[in-house]
């Protein structure tokens, strides 16, 4: 669901931002910005947030497919987005970073760059005083067997090693062909298929002891009510963000809420 694509901004312009931080203590979870060279004005927007709201202190969790396609550290198609990332790390914001189906090959060189700690899925940290699971979402759809059987295939150590064998052009060129590829599957997929099985979700909230869960990927934002083993348990879904505006999961000592993000 790649939004249009839109004449590239210049981010490093853009006009210094206030900086009305969050306390210390604030959490920040987004995902799903499918940032894209071909999509700047959606890159400013997320520079321009980096400064203006996620500065300052606290954390800031980004559960996946921040990048639309990530082939590799050595690509230095997201220098931006990484010089952004590092000058809030630098100023004292913790930064996490999850993969998600499109930048699982995200490594060690982008966070050595950034300063960001690379999150493995999943994690379980506390959120509100409360033991909470974030996950990028997508292991969570197990009724759409074929991107399973794909996603087992583009997460084997043995094919990654492959691909980052390859140069840079040819992991551009199979990246499109798999972004083609998927495209032209999905249009065949029904809406359901493509969402949360609820049973798995129930199965990985046990396992881990929880009764919350904080996850993206479906492009589905909503705040759902559940019962694990006749407890009140909740599943936070993020929003993907566009040019037009994104959200923010914000939990502080309030508790959590969601956040608009717009553009200038
Ligand atoms: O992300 P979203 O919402 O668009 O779609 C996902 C699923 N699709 C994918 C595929 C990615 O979009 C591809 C981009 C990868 C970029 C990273 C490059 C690094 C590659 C490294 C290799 C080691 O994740 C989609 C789900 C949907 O979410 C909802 O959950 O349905 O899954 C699919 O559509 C998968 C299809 O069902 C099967 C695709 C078969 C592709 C076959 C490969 C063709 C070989 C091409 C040759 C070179
Ligand atoms: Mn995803």
């Amino acid at each position: 669901m790649p939004p249009e694509s839109e004449p590239r901004a210049r981010p490093q312009h853009l006009p210094r931002a206030k900086r009305p931080t969050p306390p210390a203590e604030q959490q920040l979870f987004i995902s799903d910005l499918h940032l894209a060279p071909e999509r700047g004005q959606l890159t400013a927007l997320f520079l321009h947030w980096l400064q203006a709201r996620a500065a300052g202190g606290g954390a800031l969790y980004i559960l996946g497919d921040l990048f639309d396609a990530w082939i590799g550290d050595d690509d230095p198609t997201y220098q931006d987005v990484e010089a952004g990332l590092a000058a809030l790390t630098a100023g004292g914001t913790r930064c996490a970073v999850m993969h998600g189906n499109r930048d699982f090959l995200i490594g060690r060189r982008f966070a050595r760059r950034t300063g960001c700690e690379l999150l493995r899925e999943p994690a379980r940290i506390t959120v509100a005083g409360e033991p909470t699971l974030l996950m990028h979402g997508d292991r969570l759809c197990t009724d759409d067997r074929a991107y399973q059987r794909f996603r087992r295939r583009v997460r084997n150590p043995v094919v990654q090693w492959l691909f980052r064998r390859q140069p840079l052009a040819k992991r551009r060129h199979i990246a499109a062909a798999y972004r083609q590829r998927s495209a032209a599957a999905m249009a065949e997929k029904t809406a359901a298929i493509m969402d949360v099985n609820a049973d798995e979700v129930q199965r990985v909230m046990r396992r881990h002891g929880v009764r919350r869960l904080i996850h993206g990927h479906t492009h589905r934002p909503a705040d759902h009510q559940l019962r694990i083993a006749g407890a009140p348990a909740h599943r936070h879904v993020l929003a993907d963000w566009s040019i037009d505006g994104g959200e923010v999961l914000v939990a502080g000592d309030d508790g959590l809420r969601r956040e608009p993000v717009q553009p200038a």
